[in-house]
């Protein structure tokens, strides 16, 4: 277990832009709501930008979940969020300088509350970061949360992460949330396939890709399948699953047996991508 001072020692070597320096042994910080003017203008910029997409290719749960949290008029608040939040499904959010380790990141979720990064990428930025900033963790993340399926699914993944690792899974339940959390499709009674995941909804680029491209695999949404294709971080995704709703989901990580999949599967080297 890393201590708050040798991790900020290290994303400080890293070149990490949060400031590690005034955390919480939680890896929490104080939100600190006191953005400029023109931060304020890159929040409108991207979400202006962003929602013209989203209405037309998020899945409707995504959708209702930005009306029902209000996301858009200003960077949020996180403790008014979290209020509103809190009254639907029991999360709230806590802020913090950017990644945390996992432990600390695995024991928030535990506890139903999200951790979001209290700084917003820059003008020069709008399309592409490398880090994960407000802009990925609000507008990407925490309107699903006040889905309940999705919300338990969360808690859940937290509570059974550390052991699954422990057991040699870390690679398939990264992969796990990296198709689901971050870049995923679901179906919507009598329209086309929508998108979901926080990696789509903060991508202009890559969102339209996923949905619309013929270069982009649609690919049912099987768990173990899932835990064992590969994905590169920096470049779009050949094959996104397509969930048929977010109880799929919580069911089958309820009740799937994941350590046998783990035993089964863990030294195997991926499955391709691009060709799945
Ligand atoms: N920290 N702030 C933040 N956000 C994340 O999504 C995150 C993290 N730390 C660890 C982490 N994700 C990974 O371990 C994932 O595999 C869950
Ligand atoms: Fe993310």
């Amino acid at each position: 277990n890393i201590s708050v001072e040798a991790y900020a020692r290290e994303c400080a070597a890293q070149g990490l832009r949060g400031n590690y320096s005034v955390c919480r042994p939680d890896f929490t910080v104080e939100q600190s709501y006191d953005y400029s003017n023109e931060e304020q203008e890159v929040w409108r910029i991207l979400c202006d930008r962003q929602t013209r997409l989203t209405r037309r290719l998020a899945h409707r749960s995504y959708l209702d979940g930005v009306e029902a949290l209000g996301l858009l008029e200003k960077i949020p608040d996180f403790d008014e969020v979290s209020e509103k939040l809190h009254g639907l499904t029991g999360w709230q959010l806590v802020a913090v300088p950017g990644l945390i380790p996992a432990e600390p990141f695995f024991v928030h979720l535990t506890n139903r509350r999200f951790p979001v990064t209290n700084w917003l990428r820059r003008k020069e930025e709008l399309d592409y970061i490398v880090e994960p900033d407000m802009f990925h963790d609000f507008f990407g993340h925490v309107p699903a949360l006040t889905q309940p399926a999705f919300a338990d699914f969360m808690q859940q993944y937290g509570e059974r992460a550390a052991g699954l690792i422990e057991l040699g899974g870390h690679d398939m339940i990264s992969r796990l949330y990296w198709y689901t959390a971050e870049y995923s499709l679901m179906q919507e009674p009598g329209q086309p396939l929508k998108a979901f995941g926080a990696g789509l909804m903060s991508s202009y680029s890559e969102l339209q890709f996923a949905v619309e491209s013929p270069d982009a695999h649609h690919v049912p949404f099987d768990i173990a399948t899932v835990m064992r294709t590969g994905y590169e971080i920096d470049k779009f995704q050949r094959a996104y699953f397509v969930l048929p709703s977010f109880e799929t989901l919580r069911d089958a990580f309820q009740n799937t047996d994941l350590a046998a999949l783990i035993a089964r599967y863990k030294d195997d080297p991926p499955l391709d991508p691009a060709t799945i």
